[in-house]
This record gives C-alpha cells, structure tokens and sequence, in this order.
C-alpha cells in the first residue's frame, strides 16, 4: 500500500548538483608562478594586483597568497575568476617544501628572464616539478622584463618548450612582458584566467 513512499526520499547519492543546468558565473582558481629567483615573478604579481612595481623588494622564507578578479567573456555571459595567486618567497628550487605550493593548482604561470638564457633553460626543470605533482595544467610563458634587451627570441623560447615532455607546452601561449613598466602583465593573467575557465569546461 504504501510502497515505494520512503523509497523516493532515500538521502543517499540524491545531493543535488547547484550547477547542473545553471549557468556558472564565477570561479576560483589557484594560480602559481615558476622560475628561477629574480626573473621577476614578485614584481609581476605586484604589478597586476597592486599596480605598482616595488625595486626594494626584501625576500623571506615562505609563501604569500593574493587574488585578484578577473573577467572572462564566454557565449553565456561574463564569468569572473577569481585568481588565487602564490608567490614563493624566498629561495627557489625544487624541492618538496614546495609541495603544498604545487597541489591543486588550476594554472601555471612559467616565468623567465628575456635578458638571462639559464632562466629559459629552467623551465624544463619547473615544468618537471609540476607535472610530478599535478600531471597535466594549463600553462602560459612568460618573458619578462622586455624593457631591457633580449638574450633570445619568443621562437627560442617555442622551441625550448616543445622539447618537454610531450611537447604540449609547445603550443602554451608566451607573453613578452615588463613587470616595470607593466607591458602585457594583465594579458597574460587574463590569458590564464582564461585557460582555467576553459580546462573547468565554462569556455571553448
Ligand atoms: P622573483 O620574485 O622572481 O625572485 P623579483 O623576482 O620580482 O624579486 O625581481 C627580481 C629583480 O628583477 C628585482 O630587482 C626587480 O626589481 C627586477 N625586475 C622584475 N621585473 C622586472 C622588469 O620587468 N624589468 C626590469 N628592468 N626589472 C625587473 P632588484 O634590483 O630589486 O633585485
Ligand atoms: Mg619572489
């Protein structure tokens, strides 16, 4: 007679999903910085979520976390990422301290030096790291410093990636920037942002 009544109402595995078949407008995403020391990932984060460059930057041990919002257009509308974005304070180097700084990041942001070749040669060994930790991420390049004069070319810089791993990061896009002057800084935050939305399947 009353069969089936209690059944309906069994709470287990019948947590609705808020998302499905709303439109999402906002996400966070965890955003992290590689490279070696002084290629200027501090200043790059000053310069986007502070606009200002400070030149008497003093290094501690540790980690600082910040965010900034970002918009991106998709078909649906306008969706806001939330960048949370580490810095590492400090010494750089690869090293298990820095799990934690890894895991669960949404994107990768690899930075080098445009006026020092070894920090080029570096991010093969960041990229490496990271994927030890999170497999595959979305990632951008970014050149920094491009007030001053160049010691190789965003082709060098193509290349170089498409020797790693699978060569995927071949195909990652690359950002010339200054964090002095503040040239392309917000491009490539935004093109990240961007990527994060994409890979959380929000945007094509
Ligand atoms: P890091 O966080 O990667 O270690 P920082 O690098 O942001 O601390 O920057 C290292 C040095 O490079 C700093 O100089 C900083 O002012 C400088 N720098 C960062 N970005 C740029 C840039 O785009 N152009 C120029 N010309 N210099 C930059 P100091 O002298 O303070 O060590
Ligand atoms: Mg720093």
């Amino acid at each position: 007679m009353a069969a089936g009544r209690g059944a309906g109402k069994g709470p287990a595995g019948k947590a609705p999903s808020p998302a499905e078949g709303s439109k999402a407008t906002r996400l966070v995403g965890k955003l992290i910085l590689l490279g070696d020391g002084a290629v200027g990932k501090t200043s790059l984060i000053s310069r986007y979520v502070f606009s200002m460059f400070d030149s008497h930057y003093v290094e501690t041990l540790g980690t600082n976390v910040t965010a900034r919002v970002e918009k991106v257009p998709t078909p649906q509308g306008e969706l806001q990422v939330r960048l949370q974005i580490w810095d590492i304070i400090g010494q750089e180097r690869f090293d298990s301290i820095y799990t934690a700084y890894y895991q669960e990041a949404d994107g990768v942001m690899l930075v080098c030096d445009s006026t020092r070749d070894e920090t080029l040669d570096s991010l093969t060994g960041w990229i490496r790291s990271a994927e030890e930790v999170l497999g595959t991420f979305p990632a951008i390049v970014v050149m920094n410093k491009n007030d001053l004069p160049p010691a190789f070319t965003i082709e060098e810089v193509r290349s170089k990636l498409r020797g790693v791993s699978s060569g995927a990061f071949g195909e990652s896009p690359v950002f010339s920037t200054s964090a002095k002057t503040g040239d392309h800084v917000g491009e490539a935050f935004q093109s990240l942002a961007r990527s994060i939305a994409v890979k959380r399947g929000l945007v094509k």
